[in-house]
């Protein structure tokens, strides 16, 4: 029998429901000796939470976080809420010796981040932050065949995170729904919202970046707050933003992010390429991955289209027979079974805090660099304590 984990989870808007999900599916597709309990949903208002526990089977309810942190029949505490909420949670939940889950990004930025790595160390409380992206089996298999030497020395990394939800001047911030318009909230823009699922990605496949130098626009200057009809106030965030980078690698790196970009959904690519092959990735065609492999003959050289659904693919073999393809909440359910087996092995599932902390540090930079004009070196990670041990 799986042993129980008993999981609070705070926020129920797009993640609380795709985390809620994950929590209810996982056992069904992944043999696993532990077992997520949806043990109580928490938000401040108790109609809403209250809708939303009935609807996901939520067991129970609270409108206080701290009091769900206090409860003793709460093991893992999952952070679902604006980016400004996260800091504060994580420190108090991992002080009471919670485990703790965090949607990225981290933090507001690294300073913040970088005490929430504190904490959950301190604590020995095991943690990781949402990078869902890269639990697609089609960006799982390009990070394979990086690691199997397929792609080589890398000489250029690029990636285009692009979408249109906000080009209305009518849209206002703030609120339950927009608080990724609001800096309060969210701290930037695109920067922390889309490029950092990008630069997670990135570093994962190519390594650390060293420096980078940015360019960020906001095209609307004002808008009305959602929760205030009437009251205008200035936009802070960035509503686009282009990088360039050096990687640690010697290779270089293009980024570029928008939510103006028409047409565009959920536009999220990358391309590398190397001098044995190159990877190419369009999150609106998920299931595939291109492949260019300089090592066939020449008169067959040519891109492969890389069906990514037999079950020798990354996490496919949990899933349909192939050519049948998964979607978007399948990413969560294989973050958290990942999670889980990492629990029971002792091993620390990536990305962990300190991992998304270094992703923090490349905003940061590209934010800096984006108001002084000059090229920034990326803060490297504090050494690991855990990592120098072994
Ligand atoms: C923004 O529109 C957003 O919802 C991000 O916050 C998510 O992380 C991204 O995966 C989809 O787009």
């Amino acid at each position: 029998m799986p042993k129980p984990l008993n999981i609070g989870l705070i926020g129920y808007g797009f993640m609380g429901r795709a985390h809620s999900n994950a929590y209810r599916k996982v056992n069904q597709f992944f043999t696993l000796d532990t077992r997520p309990v949806l043990k109580a949903a928490c938000a401040r208002s108790e109609d809403t939470i209250r809708e939303f526990a009935d609807n996901w089977g939520w067991e129970s309810i609270e409108t206080d976080w701290r009091k769900l942190i206090a409860r003793d029949d709460i093991d893992a505490i999952d952070i679902c809420v604006p980016n400004n909420l996260h800091r504060e949670i994580a420190l108090a939940a991992a002080q009471a010796g919670k485990i703790v889950l965090c949607e990225k990004p981290l933090a507001l930025n690294a300073e913040e981040g970088l005490q929430m790595v504190q904490a959950v160390e301190a604590a020995g409380a095991a943690n990781m932050v949402w990078f869902n992206y890269r639990r697609i089996p089609a960006i799982s298999l390009a990070k394979q065949l990086v690691d199997e030497g397929r792609v080589g020395r890398c000489f250029h990394y690029r990636a285009e995170y692009l979408q249109d939800w906000t080009i209305s001047p009518k849209l206002p911030q703030g609120g339950a729904t927009l608080w990724r318009l609001d800096i309060d909230a969210a701290g930037s823009g695109v920067t922390g919202d889309l490029l950092a699922h990008s630069i997670d990605t990135a570093m994962w496949l190519n390594g650390p970046i060293a420096s980078v130098t940015a360019m960020t626009e906001t095209f609307i200057k004002e808008r009305e707050l959602q929760d205030e009809p009437g009251v205008v106030k200035p936009v802070g965030i960035d509503d686009a933003c282009a990088f360039l980078v050096r990687f640690a690698n010697g290779s270089m790196g293009t980024f570029e992010s928008t939510r103006y970009a028409r047409g565009r959904k959920n536009y999220n690519t990358f391309e590398m390429n190397g001098d044995k092959g190159s990877v190419c990735f369009d999150l609106e065609d998920a299931h595939r991955l291109q492949y260019f492999d300089n090592g066939d003959d020449d008169h067959v050289h040519g891109w492969r289209d890389i069906l990514v659904t037999d079950s020798e693919h990354p996490y496919m073999d949990h899933w349909w027979v192939p050519g049948c393809v998964i979607g978007y909440e399948h990413t969560f359910i294989n973050a958290l079974a990942d999670f889980l087996k990492g629990l029971e092995t002792g091993e620390r599932t990536q990305p962990d805090f300190r991992c998304a902390l270094q992703t923090q540090y490349v905003c940061d930079a590209v934010l800096q660099s984006a108001k002084t004009g000059q090229w920034v070196e990326v803060v490297s990670d504090q050494p690991d304590p855990l990592e120098a041990q072994t």
